[in-house]
């Protein structure tokens, strides 16, 4: 055994250190295929007190840490390639506390998304940030990026739940921050320094998150548009008619690929370029087919379904939250793009050139939360390519798709965060002035630099 993992089971028992070649290649990648994974070793903390030992030993032994929650991620963020020593918090996975009073779950970093939500459901509340990935992602993984997924559009992202953070930071360090507090205006918020860096500043290990109130009863509405441009009209058309829970999109093509990969029959009799799939209040479903009637006699949409039940609504659900798991096969290189909704038309028309010109010949997948600006741009490795000529060829256009997003004041990374596979790209969205502040804040939190190195920040 090197020395890594000897100086590991000195500060933790030997079941919470492995090194087999298994466990290795388990816990030292996440959903990305960016690097071979290649960590030193695999450790599972199980207090707050082990992860503080674990970070004082690499700080005095220059051992290298990658954070590891549920490894869903698609930019890299949990891959260790580079002898670095995995923790993963799948053991640090209780409900620490809840009060119904402060509407307010306390957890470990390591409790699984669903929990979550299912413990919010059993008391009549709601945690309502979700995305397909909800059933093995970690909470503390999704404070580490912020995620967002399919409900943003009403509820916001991950960072809007967070009422508390208990953090271990690359010095060592134990940080409270906020405790769960609504108001507290005594300084910088540090909290809102930790959603969402990757990682890359310390251990997230325990969470305030904030619950909302059960949702009323909800109706699905699956709309196929005639063009690309026309989504934003009826975005705004049913924006301005009803409270949206959710407007997501996909392309006939994603639709494809969901029909033949889970054998589903077509959900319209019409086939579309494009579709909606729009989530309300089912109070509001008499204005709903009002603006769906209106939309058709505009000639944005021409065909429509509504759900009659919640099995029907999961049915029309599962077309979109199945595109992630049914495009895999096609190790698609992924960009997570958002720009303001308000520049959505123009953007759209611009990357649609662009895709077509950069890209001929490959499957180009859209989707995505286009009701809060963010779109989710697939190319599908053809057969006939190696993964590395693919990635190279797609990796070369990435500038122009880039500069396309800056000049609309985008984000070259809308919810999946930087990780390694978008570090090389942050200047696109980040000013030098912020990126040297970044660093400096990694400085402070970080000094000796074993936070996840290469991530986020080259
Ligand atoms: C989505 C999930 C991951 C992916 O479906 O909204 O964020 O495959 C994605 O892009
Ligand atoms: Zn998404």
């Amino acid at each position: 055994m090197t020395s890594a993992p000897r100086q590991l089971a000195s500060a933790l028992s030997p079941p919470q250190v492995r090194t087999d070649p298994d466990s290795l290649r388990e816990w030292g990648r996440d959903w990305t295929r960016a690097a071979e994974p290649s960590p030193a070793a695999v450790v599972f903390p199980e207090t707050t007190d082990d992860v503080i030992a674990i970070v004082r030993l690499a700080n005095s032994e220059g051992l290298k840490l990658v954070p590891s929650g549920g490894r869903t991620g698609l930019s890299g963020g949990a891959v260790a390639a580079n002898g670095e020593v995995v923790v993963s918090f799948d053991r640090m996975n209780r409900i620490l506390d809840f009060s119904a009073a402060d509407r307010l779950l306390t957890c470990q970093a390591g409790v699984v998304t669903r929990t979550v939500q299912d413990f919010a459901r059993e008391r009549g509340l709601s945690y309502p940030v979700d995305f397909a990935s909800s059933g093995s992602s970690q909470i503390g993984g999704n404070i580490a990026t912020n995620a967002g997924g399919i409900k943003v559009i009403r509820y916001g992202l991950t960072r809007d739940w967070i009422a508390g953070l208990r953090v271990v930071t690359g010095t060592g360090e134990l940080l409270d921050c906020n405790r769960g507090l609504v108001k507290n205006a005594t300084g910088y918020d540090l909290r809102h320094l930790f959603v969402g860096s990757e990682g890359t500043l310390g251990f997230i290990v325990e969470a305030d998150v904030r619950l909302a109130p059960a949702p009323d009863p909800q109706t699905v509405m699956l709309l196929g548009v005639t063009e690309f441009s026309r989504l934003i009209d009826v975005l705004s058309l049913l924006q301005n008619t009803l409270a949206l829970s959710a407007f997501e999109f996909f392309s006939d093509l994603a639709l494809q690929k969901v029909l033949s990969h889970r054998e589903l029959r077509r959900p319209l009799s019409e086939t579309a370029p494009f579709y909606a799939l729009v989530e309300f209040d089912t109070v509001d479903l008499e204005r709903a087919t009002a603006a769906y009637e209106a939309s058709v006699g505009n000639g944005w949409v021409c065909d429509g379904v509504v759900s009659q039940s919640e099995g029907q609504a999961a049915a029309l659900w599962s077309l979109r939250e199945g595109i992630s798991e049914s495009i895999a096969q096609f190790t698609p290189y992924k960009n997570d793009l958002s720009v303001r909704v308000s520049v959505l038309p123009e953007f759209l028309a611009q990357v649609d050139d662009l895709v077509a010109q950069s890209y001929p010949g490959f499957e180009v997948c859209w989707y995505g939360h286009i009701g809060d600006g963010n779109l989710h741009l697939n190319i599908l490795k053809p057969a006939e390519l190696s993964l590395s000529e693919f990635y190279a060829r797609c990796h070369a256009i990435s500038p122009s798709l880039f500069e396309l997003v800056a000049r609309h004041g985008g984000s070259v990374s809308a919810e999946h965060g930087v990780g390694l596979l978008k570090r090389d790209f942050i200047g696109y969205s980040r000013s030098s002035a912020e990126i040297e502040i970044m660093r400096a804040l990694k400085g402070v939190l970080d000094p000796n630099q074993i936070m996840n190195p290469g991530k986020l920040l080259s």
